[in-house]
C-alpha cells in the first residue's frame, strides 16, 4: 500500500523526537503572542526556554474545551484575521460551537495530513471517491475533499443526506471509495436493501473511511459485511485540524498519529498526570506548526491508549487504539461506569438485533437511575409479529447487557425503521437526568 510521505511517516524515533522537540520549542515561543497563553505560561511559572527535552512538555499548561468557549470566537487566534483564510466550527449541540481557524499554511498542512490519511486507506488517483461527509462548518466534508483531491482521486463532493440520490450516483460514477460517518454507511446499505438494490453487486465500492463518532469492532464487522468493503477508522477534531489527526493502515491495529504535526500524550483525566504508552487515559494534543490557532496540550476528552511498537505497514508513527468514547460520555448508572461503546458491542453480539439503537438514561423522582435501550429487532420477528420470539430475544439482549456492563438495562425492541437514521454523527445517548440538574 502506498505511503504518501515516506520521509515523514517512516522516520526513525530519534529523528522524530528531534523534530518534535525543535517544533515544540518554536510553538511554545510562538503562542506567547496570544494573551491567553502568555498568562497560562506565567501562571504555571514556565518559560518556552525551559523546554529542554520532550519530557518538559508536561510542565506546560493544558488547554480545555472551556478555555476555547471562554475565548470564543477569536480569542485564541495567533494571527490577525487578515491571515486567516478559513474558519470551521464543531457541531456543538448546546451553546456556542468550537472554532477552528486556518491560515493558508494551515490548509496546506491539512491537505498533507489528509493525503497521508486517504493513502493509508489505499486510495490513489485511480479511485473514484464518494464524499458523503457533511460539507459546511463541519470539517469532515472539506477535509476529505482536500485529501482526495491531493492524491488525485476523482472526487464527488456529495455531502450527507438524500440517500437515494447518493446510491444512484455511487453506482453511476462507479465509486470505489466511500467517506462518511460509520452510522450513515449502515443507513445507506439499508436504504439500498429497502429499495431492492443489491448493494454489493451493484456498487464497485472496495473501501470505506469512517470516523467523526465512536464505532466498535462489532460495528466494523456489520459495515464490512453489509457493504462488502474494507473499513478504515479515521480520527480528528476541529480544535486540532479536523479529520487527519490519525488513521488506520492496512494492519488495522490502531490509528497512526501524524505526530510530526500533532504531538500526542495520554493523561490521567483526574490528576492530569502523563501516562506511559499502554495505559488508558485522556488523549491530549499539542499542535506543533499550526499558525492561526495553535493549541498547547489540548484535552480532547477522548479515551484511548498509545502504542509505540513496530507496525507491519512500515510506518513508524505512534498508534492510538480505537477511541473508546469520551470521558464526558461515560454514563454513571447506579454507581457503575458505562461507556456507550460497550453497549454497542453487547447489542451487536446478539443475533437478531440490528445496528440501530438509542440509549436513554433517566432518574424518576426518588428512584434509582434507569437505563433503557431501544434497539431494532430483525424484520423476520415482525413478519408476522412473533411475540414469543421477541420476548426471548429481549431476554437474551438483557442478559448480554448485564454480563457486559455489570448493571441491568431494560431493552425495548423496536420495529424496522423506527429509530431515526443519521446522515452525520448519530445521537446515541439521551440522558434525561440532566433535566433535573440545576
Ligand atoms: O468529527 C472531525 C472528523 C471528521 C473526524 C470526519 C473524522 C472524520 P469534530 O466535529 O470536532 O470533528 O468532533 C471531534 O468526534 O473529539 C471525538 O470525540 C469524535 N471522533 C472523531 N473521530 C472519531 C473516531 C470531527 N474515529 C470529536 N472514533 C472527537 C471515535 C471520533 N470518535
Amino acid at each position: 500500500m502506498p505511503i504518501w510521505n515516506p520521509q515523514a511517516e517512516t522516520m526513525s524515533r530519534d529523528e522524530m523526537s528531534q523534530l518534535q522537540l525543535q517544533r515544540l520549542r518554536q510553538i511554545a515561543e510562538y503562542v506567547q503572542r496570544v494573551p491567553f497563553y502568555k498568562k497560562a505560561f506565567a501562571e504555571k511559572g514556565v518559560n518556552p526556554a525551559d523546554i529542554k527535552s520532550l519530557e518538559d512538555l508536561s510542565k506546560l499548561p493544558f488547554t480545555t474545551k472551556q478555555d476555547l468557549r471562554d475565548q470564543y470566537p477569536f480569542g485564541l487566534f495567533a494571527t490577525s484575521t487578515d491571515e486567516v483564510v478559513r474558519i470551521h466550527a464543531s457541531s456543538g449541540t448546546t451553546g456556542k460551537p468550537t472554532v477552528g481557524a486556518y491560515t493558508r499554511n494551515d490548509i496546506k498542512l491539512w491537505a498533507e495530513v489528509m493525503a497521508r490519511t486517504v493513502s493509508a486507506a489505499s486510495v490513489t488517483a485511480r479511485d473514484v471517491a464518494h464524499n458523503a461527509y457533511g460539507y459546511g462548518l463541519f470539517t469532515g466534508g472539506l477535509g476529505f475533499h482536500l485529501g482526495f483531491e491531493t492524491v488525485g482521486a476523482t472526487t464527488t463532493p456529495m455531502s450527507g443526506g438524500l440517500t437515494q440520490r447518493q446510491l444512484m450516483l455511487m453506482e453511476d460514477f462507479g465509486a470505489t471509495v466511500l467517506g462518511c460517518t460509520p452510522s450513515y454507511s449502515i443507513a445507506m446499505a439499508e436504504e439500498a436493501e429497502n429499495s431492492g438494490i443489491d448493494f454489493k453487486k451493484r456498487m464497485k465500492l472496495r473501501v470505506g473511511i469512517f470516523g467523526a463518532e465512536p464505532w466498535t469492532e462489532e460495528m466494523r464487522r456489520e459495515i464490512e459485511s453489509r457493504l462488502g468493503i474494507e473499513a478504515f477508522d479515521i480520527y480528528g477534531l476541529t480544535e486540532i485540524i479536523g479529520p487527519g489527526v490519525s488513521v488506520e493502515c492496512e494492519s488495522h491495529t490502531g490509528l497512526h498519529i501524524n505526530e510530526d504535526y500533532f504531538l500526542p500524550e495520554v493523561i490521567d483525566p483526574d490528576t492530569g498526570e502523563t501516562l506511559a504508552y499502554g495505559q488508558e487515559g485522556e488523549l491530549v494534543f499539542t499542535t506543533l506548526t499550526k499558525e492561526a490557532q495553535p493549541v498547547i496540550r489540548y484535552r480532547t476528552r477522548d479515551r484511548t491508549i498509545l502504542h509505540g511498537d513496530k507496525c507491519a505497514c512500515g510506518r513508524t508513527l505512534v498508534r492510538m487504539e480505537k477511541v473508546r468514547g469520551r470521558t464526558d460520555d461515560m454514563l454513571i448508572i447506579r454507581g457503575v461506569n458505562v461507556f456507550p461503546s460497550l453497549i454497542e458491542s453487547a447489542l451487536l453480539n446478539v443475533e437478531g438485533l440490528e445496528p440501530y439503537y438509542q440509549i436513554f438514561v433517566d432518574r424518576p423522582k426518588d428512584q434509582l437511575d434507569k437505563l433503557e435501550i431501544q434497539v431494532e429487532a430483525n424484520r423476520k420477528y415482525f413478519e408476522p409479529v412473533d411475540m414469543d420470539k421477541l420476548e426471548a430475544l429481549q431476554k437474551r439482549a438483557e442478559h448480554m447487557l448485564l454480563d457486559t456492563l455489570g448493571v441491568s438495562a431494560e431493552v425495548k425492541l423496536m420495529g424496522p425503521g423506527s429509530i431515526e437514521r443519521s446522515i452525520g454523527k448519530a445521537v446515541r445517548v439521551v440522558d434525561k437526568r440532566n433535566l433535573y440538574k440545576q
